[in-house]
């Protein structure tokens, strides 16, 4: 058993109290020298107390949440033999790092690098030959903290070397610990975005600019859904590798409308809720029949379009996690009040979160109505690998010059996105004319 020595707080400079954030070591660790002991945080920044000197974790006498000062009793060491060198003043100076910039390798300003008596803080990729004489280290534990590199650490230096070891520029990765602290989570996140970016399509995209919105003003930080974590990849490759061309058009859906307000009490004693999206969806395949281009996808070679002959349509569900595609199938197969069920039934599965695995697989088009909600025109994203997509606004009543007058109809908005590699803007404007005509005449559907 070799001797036991206290460890304490070092001179941290102007802060006279600060919280005690982690204790790295418990009783019964065996800690090297320069191992970080616990991290301590100001106002502004983070730092972690090095081990002065090797050995085992006697009695830890600090937890977290505790406030500490100069000299206060952090723990005490059972120091072997052979622990190294062993200080007389049994404190360390705690070891703040810069931010890793060029910088880094450089010792602080005004400060001689690699002196014996080095009177500053220094990171620890600093060369130390060995680590520092007995004489050295006890200069150094006498040294204040520089402020300036103090107050610039908004990481604890454990995370900081985390960071670097995967090559992470810390300014780059936003905190989610108290005070903005960056964690170690944050920058394991950090890498996961970076990955699943350069993933699309390879090439690396200029950067959104990361903000601390604290400087402006008081913010909430709220954690995306588990859906929106899965659909936000999806969505951004598609916006990103799919060259969108939204087409806007209109259907007058006056008729359809005065049919669907007949049929409507009738579908409703049979559980069926008859609104425009079961029409619109079956005038949808109908009109890709004639324009199989859009249903389809593009072939992994580039050179091949895969036409689709089914028609199954994914329709965009707006649920309390976020927005879901279920789909129909065979859409072709069954008629109004039969997909008119199904889409009940499907997104009142979606919105309580018990979609099977095929409800949402094997679209080849897809609807996104916002109709029920408002709105008129807008860009929905290509649901990709499919190369169209139909977006659905609220339909208006709006005066319509036909036979010489004004007369009030039913206009109901429609925007196609689709992808300009595989349809071309006379197809497109040609495809949503077609199903315009469709659904201001619906006799034509029977066809
Ligand atoms: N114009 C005017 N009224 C419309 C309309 C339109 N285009 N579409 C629906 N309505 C009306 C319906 O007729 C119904 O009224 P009535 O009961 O009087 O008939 C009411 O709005 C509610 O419709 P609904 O929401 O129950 O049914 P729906 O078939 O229109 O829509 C669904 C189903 C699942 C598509 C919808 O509930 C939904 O979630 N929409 C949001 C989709 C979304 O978020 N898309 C964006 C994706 S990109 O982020």
């Amino acid at each position: 058993m070799g001797e036991v020595k206290e460890v304490l707080v070092p001179d941290i400079g102007d802060f006279d109290a600060v919280d005690v954030i982690e204790v790295l070591v418990a009783a019964g660790d065996a800690v090297a020298k320069e191992d970080s002991l616990i991290t301590l945080e100001s106002d502004k920044a983070t730092m972690d107390v090095p081990a002065p000197f090797g050995g085992t974790v006697k009695d830890v006498k600090v937890k977290a949440g505790d406030k500490v000062g100069q000299g206060a009793l952090i723990l005490t060491l059972d120091v072997a033999d052979d622990a190294g060198a062993a200080p007389d003043d049994a404190t360390s100076k705690p070891k703040p790092e810069p931010e890793p910039t060029g910088e880094e390798a450089a010792p602080p300003r005004g400060e001689p690098e690699a002196s014996g008596e080095a009177p500053a803080p220094s990171p620890p990729e600093r060369p130390t030959a060995g680590g520092p004489a007995p004489a050295q280290a006890a200069a150094e534990t006498a040294s204040f903290i520089d402020p300036s590199a103090f107050s610039k650490a908004y990481a604890s230096p454990a995370v900081r070397r985390f960071a670097r070891e995967l090559g992470v520029d810390l300014t780059r990765v936003r905190g989610s610990g108290r005070k903005s602290r960056i964690l170690k989570e944050d920058v394991q996140a950090f890498v996961k975005r970076s990955l699943a970016e350069s993933a699309v399509g390879g090439a690396s995209l200029p950067r959104v600019p990361t903000i601390d919105f604290t400087r402006f003003g008081e913010i909430e930080r709220v954690a995306l859904s588990r859906i929106q974590k899965i659909s936000g990849p999806r969505l951004h490759a598609s916006w990103v590798n799919v060259p969108h061309v939204t087409q806007n058009d209109e259907a007058d859906i006056t008729d359809l409308e005065a049919f669907r307000q007949d049929q409507k009490a009738a579908a409703k004693e049979r559980g069926i809720s008859l609104t425009p999206l079961a029409f619109i969806m079956k005038a949808v395949v109908a009109a890709l029949r004639e324009y199989p281009a859009l249903n389809a996808s593009l072939d992994s070679d580039g050179e091949h379009l895969v036409l689709k002959r089914y028609y199954h349509l994914g329709f965009a569900v707006d649920t309390p996690g976020g927005l879901v595609v279920p789909v129909i199938k065979d859409v072709d197969r069954k008629g109004v009040l039969e997909v008119a069920r199904e889409l009940g039934e499907i997104s009142s599965a979606a919105r309580d979160g018990k979609l099977k695995p095929d409800q949402i697989q094997g679209a080849s088009f897809t609807v996104s109505s916002l109709g029920s909600i408002g709105g008129s025109f807008f860009t929905p994203i290509i649901n990709a690998p499919e190369v169209a997509i139909l977006g659905v606004g609220r339909a208006r009543t709006m005066p319509v010059w036909r036979d010489g007058e004004f007369e009030p109809r039913l206009i109901l908005p429609l925007s196609l996105s689709y992808d300009h590699r595989v349809v071309d803007g006379a197809m497109a404007v040609r495809y949503t004319t077609y199903l315009s005509k469709l659904l201001s005449d619906i006799r034509r559907l029977a066809l």
